[in-house]
């Protein structure tokens, strides 16, 4: 096969002082942080869709970007191929070791399934070739079920049980897919579970049939051999005006309440968290708390605007403070990074597809420098711990943490200390200097 992204070299990484835009400043894959290599902390992956597929298509106009690849023409199965053969490339030269996919981001859909199903088992062979020549793994699968229209009411969460089969369908054939590529997780992304008005929606029926459908999955998968992580991806809204899956909190609760917990972790995407009002960070952090970190959709959002903008990571407070969070949760272990972002429309090129890679690996890059060098640093750390010491230094502190306090000896202790002490400065200021000062040196 002839080389697609003629030109365009194997980027390198070649240190903070370089002015070359086609190489790495900050990533430098077998440089160690903290005990493990950069590529083992970071594990980058690239997302079929939005880097293979997505051509700049918005509401108010067409594509800008031409990935046919070699194909003659778009939405066929010789471009289904020619996107592999780019996909392979791509992760190559840009020393990617993982991708993550959707079902038809792989192959043209078919009226009928069965249909689908054989271009799926065409182009996976493909794929499957393809990983044992290069050593390149599968992050996750997943089914799309929000783009058909059968799916305008839901997948799990359709009104209708017809819809709910072909849901049943697809999820089977990506754990199918994902268990012969060798795939560590799959992606339950609930786009359409949600609702547009409450007045037509029996909300607990709904989120039973979303619990039915995972534990169902659960049950294949685990019979196929499927031995990885199913993921929750949390999203307040977009498309729908409400989705089950609000945020890392909300998914949760449900997996929690439906007893998914022990075969579920939470995928948590940046942009996601900020559309719920939160930082990414915040969702990361509440994903640990509850022992569900799993995996990370890296991008970011734009604050201005209230969608989903899907862009390439280049804060790097946001992610120094979600390298912080995943770090702090002991790291990947089945997850990694996904680069669920994409070129902005007017940057259409190859080209563009290669730096905003080297922007968002970079960012990430920095992310983990800097968050290994706050940990390192070690006065962050020591003054949260100082900052509860009196549950420790005090008896009554010690009962309250294990449980053994009752109301009335606290209120005895309380009316003994007299007028309360304050409890201590946050000095939020503080702390946020000495980020700067790790940051900018
Ligand atoms: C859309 C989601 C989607 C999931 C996978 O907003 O990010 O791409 O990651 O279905
Ligand atoms: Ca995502
Ligand atoms: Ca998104």
């Amino acid at each position: 096969m002839a080389e697609i992204f003629e030109g365009l070299p194997k980027v390198e990484y070649k240190g903070a002082q370089s002015k070359d835009a086609l190489a790495f400043k900050y990533y430098d894959a077998d440089k160690i942080v903290l005990g493990k290599t950069m590529s083992e902390q970071l594990k980058f992956a690239m997302a079929w869709w939005h880097n293979l597929s997505a051509t700049g298509t918005d509401m108010f106009g067409p594509g800008t970007a031409d990935k046919r690849f070699g194909a003659v023409a778009a939405g066929t199965m010789d471009h289904a191929h020619a996107k592999v053969e780019a996909g392979f490339e791509f992760m190559d030269k840009l020393g990617l070791e993982y991708f993550a996919f959707h079902d038809v981001d792989l192959v043209p859909e078919a009226e009928d399934i069965s249909e689908t199903n054989k271009r799926l088992d065409e182009i996976v062979d493909h794929i499957a070739e393809k990983q044992a020549s290069s050593g390149k793994k599968l992050l996750w699968g997943t089914a799309n079920m929000f783009s058909n229209p059968r799916y305008m009411n839901g997948a799990g969460s359709s009104n209708s049980a017809e819809v709910f089969c072909f849901a049943a369908a697809q999820v089977k054939k990506v754990l199918d897919i994902t268990v012969k590529l060798g795939g560590k997780g799959y992606t339950f992304w609930g786009g359409r579970e949600g609702y547009e008005t409450l007045l037509n929606t029996n909300v607990g029926f709904e989120q039973e049939n979303i619990a039915a459908l995972m534990r169902m999955a659960v049950e294949y998968g685990r019979s196929i051999g499927f031995n990885g992580d199913f993921y929750i991806e949390p999203k307040p809204k977009e498309p729908m005006k409400h989705q089950y899956d609000f945020d890392a909190a909300t998914a949760a609760g449900f997996l929690k309440k439906f007893g998914l917990d022990k075969d579920f972790r939470l995928n948590i995407e940046a942009n996601h968290a900020t559309l719920a009002g939160h930082t990414f960070q915040h969702d990361l952090r509440v994903a640990a708390v509850e022992g569900l970190f799993g995996s990370v959709d890296a991008n970011q959002g734009d604050l201005l605007l209230g969608w989903d903008t899907d862009e390439f990571p280049f804060n790097v407070y946001e992610t120094t403070f979600a390298m912080y969070e995943i770090l702090k949760a002991g790291g990947f272990t089945n997850g990694g990074l996904n680069f669920d972002s994409k070129t902005r429309r007017p940057s259409y090129t190859y080209e563009d597809m290669f730096k905003s890679f080297i922007l968002g690996m970079d960012s990430f890059a920095l992310g983990l420098i800097k968050a290994a060098a706050i940990i390192e640093d070690g006065r962050i750390d020591a003054f949260v711990k100082d900052r509860y010491a009196s549950y420790e230094t005090t008896e009554y502190g010690r009962k309250i943490r294990n449980g053994s306090a009752t109301l009335t000896e606290l209120a005895a202790v309380a009316e003994g200390l007299g007028t309360p002490a304050l409890p201590g400065s946050g000095r939020q200021e503080e702390l946020q200097s000495i980020v700067n000062q790790v940051l900018f040196g």
